[in-house]
């Protein structure tokens, strides 16, 4: 079920002292109905079935609430227009028809030229986020070249009977494989004490690029760097998707999952940095805060953060990504 945005999360504090630089988000967000050409577009993804199915612990349900009020007191930086699409709402056990749902929803915001960032819910946002960038690519004279950045502790790749929290990234490789598309996804942030050697495996199997997180330090960041920019250059299209049990407990409390380790901020940013951009990211989630778990909401103000980041780092991603086209123009010419 698709609920309308409720305009009432976006509110904050006004410095109305301070004019045009004192503006914060919930002065500039719009219900998408008023959208323009380009912008962000935000869509909550109201739901926890996956990671109930999972055995995990449920509450991520009312994320895209709590992530949105943080949103609402950033201050305005480098992004123009702000749009919010409301929820998709799953009903009791729906989950298949929630994840479909979304997909619908995403592709239309693609389709309308807009920047989809999703709130998740628990991390089977991720199926129903690529199901929805599949839709908008599907027809296009090439196959459809996506590459998958997944910041996770977990490669969410369980051979199930059913869909949950725990088995997207594999939905997703059985998608690509019925659409002969490619599978290209790469996991960083993986510990070792929380995937199993059958997860081990099959990655492998699958052709899957992941880094450890212990191999995910700030001594290692330049070599990190050069390995996401080598994944990025194999694709066309890129969709991010970070699961919040990727930073540190202390960080990212409120989870399902906690981090025993994680991989610090330090770390994590530049990477969204550089993904950013490439020019080529099309769509990004934030899964699995879970508002009941966390402590003086430190979980969704990352989570914010991070959001707030990818917004803004794509607008100036836009820019560089031309400038590449124009330097690559050049080289040729
Ligand atoms: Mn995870």
């Amino acid at each position: 079920m698709l609920q309308p945005p409720d305009m009432k999360l976006w509110r904050g504090r006004v410095d109305s002292g301070e004019g045009e630089l004192g503006r914060r988000w919930h002065q500039l967000a719009r219900p998408v109905a008023q959208a323009t050409e380009t912008g962000a577009v935000i869509v909550g993804f109201a739901c926890d079935v996956g990671v109930s199915r999972n055995q995990g612990r449920p509450g991520a349900k009312r994320a895209p609430e709590f992530i949105r009020r943080m949103l609402a007191n950033l201050p305005v930086r480098g992004c123009t227009d702000i749009f919010d699409a409301g929820d998709v709402i799953c009903a009791a056990e729906a989950l298949e028809e929630a994840q479909d749902e979304l997909a619908g929803l995403v592709a239309r915001q693609l389709d309308a030229g807009l920047f989809p960032l999703v709130l998740g819910g628990g991390h089977e946002v991720a199926y129903g986020s690529f199901a929805g960038l599949g839709r908008h690519l599907h027809g296009q004279a090439q196959p459809a070249s996506i590459g998958i950045i997944n910041l996770d502790a977990h490669f969410d790749l369980r051979l199930e009977t059913f869909a949950s929290s725990g088995t997207p990234f594999l939905q997703i490789a059985d998608h690509c494989a019925a659409a002969d598309w490619p599978f290209h996804y790469c996991c960083l942030g993986i510990s070792d004490f929380s995937n199993s050697a059958a997860l081990f495996a099959r990655a492998k199997a699958l052709g899957v690029l992941w880094r450890r997180d212990e191999d995910m330090t700030l001594n290692k960041l330049d070599q990190l760097l050069v390995t996401v920019t080598a994944f990025m250059a194999r694709v066309d299209h890129l969709y991010l998707t970070i699961c919040l049990d990727v930073l540190p407990a202390a960080v990212a409390p409120g989870v399902s999952a906690p981090a025993a380790r994680g991989v610090s901020l330090e770390v994590i940013e530049p990477l969204i940095d550089r993904i950013c951009a490439s020019g080529k990211l099309r769509l990004a989630d934030i899964a699995e805060l879970n508002p009941d778990k966390d402590i003086d909401q430190r979980t969704a103000r990352v989570a914010a953060r991070l959001a707030g980041r990818i917004i803004e780092g794509r607008t100036l991603g836009q820019g560089r990504g031309a400038q590449t086209a124009q330097q690559d123009h050049l080289r040729e010419v």
